[in-house]
């Protein structure tokens, strides 16, 4: 506010003011499937975007359920026969919060065990979403990290023991710094 001090002799003037405008990145998906709970369809990688690095996503339908994801926890991406699965995302610089959405299907006696890393840092040890979430339902694991260098990479590696290769259900990237 600009207020006419009593000893002036013209009213108060401005020419132009400047806001910057803050935004901030935040980009859901629905890893094997199409937009979904507010999420965006899954997409390969390319060059400067974001989506599945290294070939096709494979998807599989799973059994619904009642959580915030239901639609998104129905499908799944992993890489048949790879033992790894990547996901990159350019992004601004800054703090994000990634969190990842998992459902297994599986019953009992098999395994889908995988490594986390975030930009080349472990942030999840023989990750097994059963043992996690009970079989059948839908769980996150969220977790944050810094970007400096444009790239956010998110890879799940198979552990040597898992019956099947890593999968995801959704991934949720949110600058929050
Ligand atoms: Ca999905």
């Amino acid at each position: 506010m600009m207020e006419r001090k009593s000893t002036s002799t013209y009213e108060p003037f401005i020419n132009f003011i400047i806001i910057d405008e803050i935004t901030t990145y935040i980009l859901g998906v629905n890893c094997g499937g199409g937009a979904v709970d507010g999420l965006a369809a899954d997409q390969s990688y390319t060059s400067g975007s974001w989506g599945c690095v290294n070939g096709l996503t494979g998807s599989q339908n799973v059994h619904g359920n009642t959580g915030n994801y239901p639609n998104a926890c129905a499908t799944f991406a992993y890489q048949d026969p790879s033992n790894r699965i990547k996901y990159s995302f350019t992004v601004p610089n800054g703090d994000y919060k990634v969190t990842l959405g998992f459902y297994d299907n599986l019953n009992g006696y098999d395994t889908r065990i995988s490594n986390i890393y975030i930009n080349n840092n472990l942030v999840e040890g023989k990750f097994d979403a059963t043992k996690y979430y009970g079989w059948s339902t839908c769980g996150t694991k969220s977790y944050t990290t810094a970007v400096n260098g444009t790239t956010l990479d998110i890879v799940l590696e198979r552990q040597p023991t898992s019956t099947y290769e890593p999968f995801i259900n959704f991934i949720i990237v949110e600058q929050v710094g």
